[in-house]
């Protein structure tokens, strides 16, 4: 079976590495990464949700943190900042860099970012086929007021440096109306016999690949049943911040609005946890297929089981 999963960073990553303790031997997943949070810093490209599936699906990951690499050291960053050079407020380590100096180089050389990534998991045999977005620069800008103004500020600085602590305004992928998606991206939508959403963001991760033209018409008219995954659990995200990206863009912080936000013509399917059970009925009235079964990624096993049901799910609804 062709499995197709459009993720982004550390939730879609975890749910990966479920996905890939329930498929049958044989079974193939391709991952279409999120790049719109790469960020350019010290002239090199980090690209956070790539190397998050990478390292999560190679072994290198930092488990607590969910970014980065294991057993890091920061000699770099102490360096850099000796020489007053930042920004402080991103940690990257030692082990990280030696990847986005590859990266880089390899750019620098002509090779784009989908060969680049390709290059990259030879090392790290993730055991997917790992494809970007788009080879195309997209990078999700976050426009928010505060005592400086109005102004519009990289993903990242509203992420880490503020910690999503002022209101986002608006959340804007730029590059992402003129990118292509990458060499792959939608031969795999269209080959695919199931296509998951899992839960990652639903603006900055899922919603940024959906934003690069030709991804969401690929998805919405692709043979394959479409089933997701709720990244909110009792009114809640269970990680990360996406209740303020939700918000900005006009959507509750709800399994229920998050359904409706993707819409019956993209998503035949979805799972809520079982503490949303109540949603299932409002799920189908908006013409998806809807369960409740527990969703807290608690342990690869846990996670298996979601990854199942979820394919059970697409089964059950494929058109
Ligand atoms: N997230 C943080 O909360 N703090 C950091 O200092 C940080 C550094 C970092 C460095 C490399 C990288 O690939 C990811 C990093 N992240 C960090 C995570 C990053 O912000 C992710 O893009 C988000 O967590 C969303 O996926």
């Amino acid at each position: 079976m062709r499995i197709v999963a459009l993720a982004g960073g550390i939730g879609g990553a975890r749910f990966l590495r479920g996905l890939k303790a329930a498929v049958a031997p044989g079974d193939e997943i391709t991952v279409i990464g999120n790049t719109g949070d790469d960020i350019h810093l010290y002239g090199l490209k980090v690209c956070p949700d790539l190397d998050t599936v990478m390292y999560t699906l190679g072994g290198g990951i930092h488990e607590e943190q969910g970014w980065g690499r294991t057993d890091e050291t920061w000699s770099i960053k102490a360096e850099m900042k000796e020489y007053g050079i930042g920004p402080e407020w991103f940690g990257l380590g030692d082990r990280d860099f030696a990847t986005h100096l590859v990266r880089s180089q390899m750019l620098t050389a002509g090779y784009t970012l989908s060969q680049v990534t390709e290059a990259l998991c030879v090392r790290w045999k993730p055991g997917v086929r790992l494809l970007p977005m788009s080879d195309d620069r997209v990078e999700t800008h976050v426009r928010i007021t505060d005592e400086a103004g109005t102004r519009a500020i990289h993903f990242q600085e509203y992420w880490v440096r503020l910690h999503a602590a002022v209101d986002a305004e608006a959340i804007v992928p730029v590059g992402a109306d003129t990118a292509k998606p990458a060499p792959g991206v939608l031969d795999a939508i269209a080959a695919a016999d199931v296509i998951l959403f899992p839960p990652s963001n639903p603006v900055v991760s899922i919603g940024t690949i959906l934003a690069v033209p030709g991804i969401r018409a690929a998805v919405a008219s692709a043979a394959a049943p479409v089933v997701g995954l709720s990244p909110i659990i009792g009114g809640a995200p269970v990680r990360g911040m996406a209740d303020k990206v939700l918000t900005a863009v006009g959507v509750e912080t709800t399994a229920e609005a998050v359904a409706r936000h993707y819409g019956s013509d993209l998503i035949d399917g979805w799972l809520v946890d079982s503490a949303d059970a109540a949603a299932v009925e409002a799920v189908e009235a908006a013409g998806i297929t809807c369960r409740a079964i527990p969703l807290l990624m608690t342990d690869v096993e846990a996670t298996a089981a979601m990854a199942r049901a979820a394919l059970e799910l697409a089964e059950q609804v494929r058109r």
